[in-house]
């Protein structure tokens, strides 16, 4: 353990082996060897933004085990809006200062691909400043086996209409076997990996996720992180990794035992350590509670996410998410913990000091 530790002090990279020994490390010393890794990148600063969620539909072809939030056809709770909706709601939050739109909704076979495209062109037209993230990896696989596309020219047809940036989500756990369990029928890992490289090829940031806590054993974990360190080296284009925490209510898994704070946290370090070229390590509160969000700013977590406003994925499986933050509130949370909180926009560049 001494070496490894050794490793992480002279800034060398871990293999998945030693990645999968550090859940062996107590709470402290991953706290302390994250902390460093973090406070060399950005001092004291937490980055958070001022952004709006929006799912405009949660009718889902796919049965996702882990997931509360799609509706099948038959059931009476499924919605989707209409654009002048959703461009109702980016008024209303442009009002309010919010800078990103983040966009993602379940694969609803009925909507039609101008559905998915064209609410974006809508939204830059009418505001052109605001950043589009939208469309995960999930739903670009979903919409190229719907209308016959190739990855390309779903991804030509998210340039045109005004995508910013991708949002991490569909990555689940990449290892092919629990993804079988969870999730079987999305996109594939290898799906995933090239849909984010075609983007990132194109000049555009992407994030990824993780979703831990389920059925999922720690080495699939650093796996999971292996896989996106790999593809990192090539590209650079992700800016942010995000653990999400496994909700449990109203979903297919069963599962009966919740994480450990103390897991969570030694997740959130050892995604730290081992993914030492991306540049971000996002906790996201939706998933983890606003009080251990504020907690992992000590182990590895130098973002929060955002102000958020309104979640429906996460908060359908028991997340406390679903009317978001408020911004006074944020601010004075990240502060009262110790940190500086940076009000950053969706590519990371600073725009307020706090
Ligand atoms: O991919 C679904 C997850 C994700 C559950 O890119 C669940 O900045 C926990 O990707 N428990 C969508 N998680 C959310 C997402 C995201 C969130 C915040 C920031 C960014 C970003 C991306 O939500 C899905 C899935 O992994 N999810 N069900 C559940 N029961």
């Amino acid at each position: 353990m001494k070496s490894i530790i050794k490793k992480i002090e002279n800034k060398e990279r871990l293999t998945y082996e030693e990645g999968v020994r550090l859940y062996e490390l107590d709470l402290f010393t991953l706290g302390t060897l994250a902390d460093t890794i973090r406070r060399d990148k950005w001092q004291n600063k937490s980055f958070f933004n001022i952004n709006r969620h929006i799912n405009p539909t949660n009718v889902c072809k796919d049965v996702c085990k882990f997931c509360a939030f799609s509706a099948s056809r038959k059931n009476p709770n499924q919605y989707t809006m209409t654009h002048e909706e959703i461009l109702k709601i980016v008024e209303d939050a442009t009002q309010r200062g919010v800078k990103e739109v983040h966009i993602v909704s379940a694969h609803n076979p009925d909507a039609g691909l101008q559905w998915y495209m064209d609410i974006f062109k809508k939204i830059k037209v009418a505001y052109p400043d605001i950043h589009v993230k939208a469309l995960t990896a999930a739903e670009i696989n979903f919409l190229a086996q719907s209308y016959n596309k190739s990855y390309d020219e779903i991804i030509d047809m998210m340039i045109e209409n005004g995508v910013d940036s991708m949002p991490g989500g569909g990555a689940e756990i990449f290892d092919e076997e629990v993804r079988a369990f969870i999730c079987k029928g999305k996109v594939s890992s290898d799906e995933w990996f090239e849909i984010h490289k075609l983007w990132h090829n194109r000049g555009h940031m992407s994030n990824a996720t993780m979703l831990f806590g389920h059925i999922e054993q720690k080495h699939h974990r650093i796996d999971h992180m292996v896989r996106l360190r790999t593809l990192q080296d090539e590209t650079g284009g992700f800016n942010t990794f995000i653990p999400l925490v496994y909700q449990r209510e109203n979903n297919f898994l069963n599962v009966e035992n919740f994480l450990s704070s103390q897991e969570i946290l030694k997740t959130m370090a050892i995604s730290r350590i081992m993914l030492d070229n991306f540049p971000h390590i996002k906790a996201y509160w939706v998933t983890s509670t606003v009080n251990l969000a504020l907690v992992s700013q000590a182990y590895g977590a130098d973002d929060l996410d955002g102000t958020i406003e309104r979640e429906s994925i996460n908060s359908a499986a028991g997340a406390n998410s679903a009317t978001g933050m408020v911004l006074d509130e944020f601010i004075a949370l990240i502060r009262n913990s110790g940190y500086t909180p940076v009000e950053r926009d969706s590519l990371y560049h600073e725009l307020n000091v706090f």
